[in-house]
């Protein structure tokens, strides 16, 4: 694997979450594989589980990190061609990207979607400039448009807590939140879906319809209580219309998840990716019961990350190899 910028780059993602459990029972295997290798994490926008769980995956493989708050640390960056730079920006992402490359083996990047142009925002701007001009692996942190070691931590997480032998039905539901939010979590965790053999429907108020082209033909319930209805997981997550770009459109509180709400699916698990607001998104009790995933979860970004590193610095071992014969 070159880069890790979307779910699809991992290959095949039965073997992936596989090997990603493999690795949560000797996660200091593979320590001889980032000897004398640096990842550099550069966060534009703020984090608590990708920076530590990234960082602490790059750790087991022994890798040295070096982490920058971009966003309010570094010079305000230029990304289109041919500018005459005489207003804010001070340096073009050509130079960034190349710099950086000159420290690290590989170069994590988050940049979250403006939320203001929706073509602006599937440009992928930050990310997609530093692919480009870049020399070493990029690992998507999360983007405008997808949070890839998210959804691979929810694929391990599922594969944990599924019922054997049965086919799971997953609900990603909607739900209210002060804030506009971005597309991304939902996105990547709908692309995950559809590579799972799973019953899977998405429940939402009219208005909060994703981008088609990533829910292409998946059911969506428009009614929530019906589709909680056997339920083995519900993922919950907010985001802000895609339609009416960056706006919210409700705020219902019925949207909230309860215990209530909980008693029709099958016994299910709460999931969301956090950060969550306690008593908006979803009830204490909820949040607190035994069937809440959200800190098994967090703990297996740790391991969604390892697996994608050691994809990456296997691909680069092998590269170097073949450089050095040739
Ligand atoms: C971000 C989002 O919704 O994309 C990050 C989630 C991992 N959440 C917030 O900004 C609250
Ligand atoms: N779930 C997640 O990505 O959390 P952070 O924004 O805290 O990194």
């Amino acid at each position: 694997m070159k880069h890790y910028t979307g779910i699809n780059d991992i290959g095949n993602l039965q073997q992936a979450v596989k090997e990603a459990l493999e690795l949560k029972n000797d996660k200091l295997k593979y320590r001889a594989l980032g000897k004398d290798k640096t990842i550099c994490l550069l966060f534009f926008n703020n984090s608590l589980r990708t920076r530590l769980s990234t960082q602490k995956a790059a750790q087991n493989l022994g890798m040295d990190v070096i982490v920058m708050n971009f966003g309010s640390e570094g010079w305000a960056l230029e990304y289109d061609d041919g500018t005459v730079m005489d207003q804010g920006k001070s340096e073009h992402v050509k130079e960034a990207a190349q710099v950086v490359s000159q420290y690290a083996t590989v170069i994590g990047i988050r940049a979250f979607a403006g939320l203001e142009d929706k073509e602006k925002d599937a440009a992928e701007l930050v990310l997609n400039s530093f692919v480009k001009y870049a020399s070493v692996p990029i690992v998507n942190m999360e983007s405008s448009l997808q949070h890839p070691l998210q959804c691979l931590t929810d694929a391990i997480t599922m594969e944990e807590y599924k019922i054997v032998g049965r086919k799971p039905k997953v609900v990603l539901s909607w739900a209210p939140h002060p804030k506009a939010l971005p597309h991304a979590v939902a996105n990547s965790f709908i692309n995950m879906m559809q590579l799972q053999d799973a019953d899977f429907v998405i429940t939402h108020p009219i208005g909060y319809e994703l981008d088609p082209k990533i829910t292409k033909d998946i059911l969506i319930e428009y009614d929530q209580e019906k589709a909680f209805e056997n339920a083995d997981f519900v993922y919950v997550k907010n985001w802000s219309s895609y339609r009416d770009y960056g706006q919210i459109k409700c705020t219902d509180p019925n949207w909230m998840i309860t215990a209530s709400k909980m008693k029709v699916t099958n016994n299910g698990k709460f999931m969301h990716c956090l950060p969550v607001r306690r008593n908006v998104v979803v009830t204490d009790e909820v949040i607190d019961s035994k069937n809440s995933l959200v800190i098994k979860q967090a703990a297996n970004r740790e391991f969604a990350a390892q697996i994608v590193l050691k994809k990456i610095l296997e691909n680069d071992e092998t590269n170097s190899s073949e450089n050095r014969r040739t």
